[in-house]
């Protein structure tokens, strides 16, 4: 398929050709039809005699000097506009959300557009130069239009609303000829959710131990969001990987086990570790093997972990980041709660929404664009039952944040509170920010927060880019209920 616009050939023309149940400029604009008049004035090739006049008058339709066949194929899809997405309301997408719209080349292609709500819904397909009206409740409630697909259109695009705001939930893909269609979803009832509560207990006050930790590298097709799947590669299954708590001056020996069934070179990178690639120099792990190292935690603090094999942003967006605290000699202050919570990107062939089987794009990581940002591995994570943060009221609560990337800065606010005490990019010695509303936290970091639960309710973690909150996927909750 080529980008090239030159090279579009399909003519959206007759934008309104009927308005069923219109408005006053609606019924000007069917009597405008009716009396083959061209209300967009699309030009000189005559296109809207194809509507009036069916299909043989197609031969002489000269796009760019390429004539189009006396049979064209027809399409008609029914679709009606919701700001929670488009519904199909007959045919194969009967009920189908955003449904996928496949025709052949050489298509006339008619599409019903029904308002759903009260706000504003359009159709656009930008690479195919469609743009409709607008439909609304109470003012235009239906538009029929069509457009014409000719033959070098091949390809997979996107269609959506472009009222401000209607892109995230109203989109789909149309595709011409074989397309690259999605593939199916799969392993939906699988999940590489970490539960922000599986975490070890803290290391406490004892002397530095040899301590053996084994983790394994593990590729896991699994659900993303609704509807789409993900082959996420990850530490021990979830994303982000375990929380790893040892205590400075223990020797830690660490062995990387690439799983038997994995595609790739897996390997782990320690920012908290001295020593060549922090580890990712000796644990280059082919599939079926095992690689170690050792090393004596110097410094304290909570540090970012990720692989390091080629291509690495790549292995990091896939899933593969966590974080290690490493603790004082005489251990951390009790606290009533403990949490961890890990925020990466993904970039995906496919704009988030789509129903399927997402691949990862190098193209759009290339353009630092991502589809989905999320906490804990999949969109809204934490905010399902059984992943919110549940803490009670005078709970003193600790939360481990890590930021994997591979690009975007995390900026972590809590809708609802302030953060009392943030040990940013330090030792456990003191914290170095109070009253923190939104805390920045850079790809390739982690910190600890401390706050003191004083009221009954909800808060909301977030990135204060709220984009990546409302239309990315990068949401969670934390419960507070009375004791
Ligand atoms: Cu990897």
């Amino acid at each position: 398929m080529s980008n090239n616009q030159d090279m579009v050939k399909t003519v959206f023309f007759a934008a309104l050709l009927s308005i069923v149940v219109g408005s006053i400029s609606g019924v000007s604009f069917a009597n405008m039809v009716a009396n083959n008049q061209d209300p967009l004035d699309v030009g000189d090739h005559g296109h809207n005699d194809v509507a009036d006049h069916g299909h043989n008058d197609l031969a002489e339709f000269d796009h760019d000097h390429e004539v189009l066949p006396d049979q064209m194929h027809e399409y008609h899809f029914e679709l009606q506009a919701f700001f929670e997405g488009y519904i199909g309301t007959s045919g194969d997408i009967l009920d189908a959300v955003n449904p996928t719209l496949q025709v052949l080349p050489y298509s006339n292609v008619t599409i019903t557009l029904t308002a759903g709500d009260f706000m504003p819904h359009d159709f656009v397909i930008d690479e195919l130069s469609v743009q409709s009206d607008e439909v609304e409740l109470n003012e235009v409630e239906e538009l029929v239009f069509n457009f014409i697909i000719a033959a070098d259109e091949d390809g997979t695009f996107v269609y959506y609303c472009s009222i401000a705001g209607h892109y995230a939930t109203m989109n789909g893909q149309f595709i011409v000829g074989e397309g690259q269609a999605i593939e199916q979803a799969r392993d939906l009832d699988k999940s590489v959710i970490k539960d922000p509560v599986d975490i070890p207990a803290p290391v406490g006050a004892r002397a530095p131990q040899d301590i053996e930790i084994t983790i394994v590298t593990r590729e896991v097709t699994a659900k993303l969001d609704e509807g789409t799947s993900y082959t996420f590669w990850t530490f021990n299954g979830t994303v982000p990987g375990p929380l790893i708590r040892v205590r400075v001056g223990d020797n830690v020996t660490i062995h990387l086990q690439n799983e038997a069934e994995s595609d790739f070179v897996h390997s782990i990178d320690f920012h908290a570790v001295n020593a060549d690639g922090g580890g990712a120099a000796f644990t280059q792990a082919a599939p079926g093997t095992t690689e170690s190292f050792w090393f004596i935690p110097e410094w304290e603090g909570v540090f970012v972990y990720h692989c390091a094999s080629p291509h690495v942003p790549t292995h990091i967006s896939k899933g593969m980041y966590g974080a290690i605290s490493i603790e004082p000699a005489a251990g951390l202050p009790a606290v009533d709660k403990e949490f961890y919570v890990g925020q990466h990107e993904m970039y995906t062939t496919h704009p988030k929404g789509t129903r399927g089987h997402q691949e990862h794009s190098d193209q759009k990581q290339l353009r630092e664009e991502p589809d989905y940002v999320v906490f804990n591995g999949q969109v809204n994570a934490l905010t399902q039952p059984e992943y919110e943060l549940k803490v009670n009221t005078n709970d003193t609560v600790r939360l481990f944040f890590a930021v994997g990337g591979p690009n975007v800065i995390s900026n972590f606010h809590l809708i609802g509170g302030v953060w009392d005490r943030v040990y940013y990019e330090t030792d456990w010695t003191e914290p170095n920010m109070f009253n923190a509303e939104t805390i920045p936290v850079t790809p390739g970091s982690a910190l600890a927060i401390e706050i003191d639960i004083t009221r009954e309710g909800l808060f909301i973690l977030v990135d204060h880019a709220l984009t990546r909150t409302f239309d990315k996927g990068c949401l969670g909750y934390m419960r507070s209920t009375d004791t």
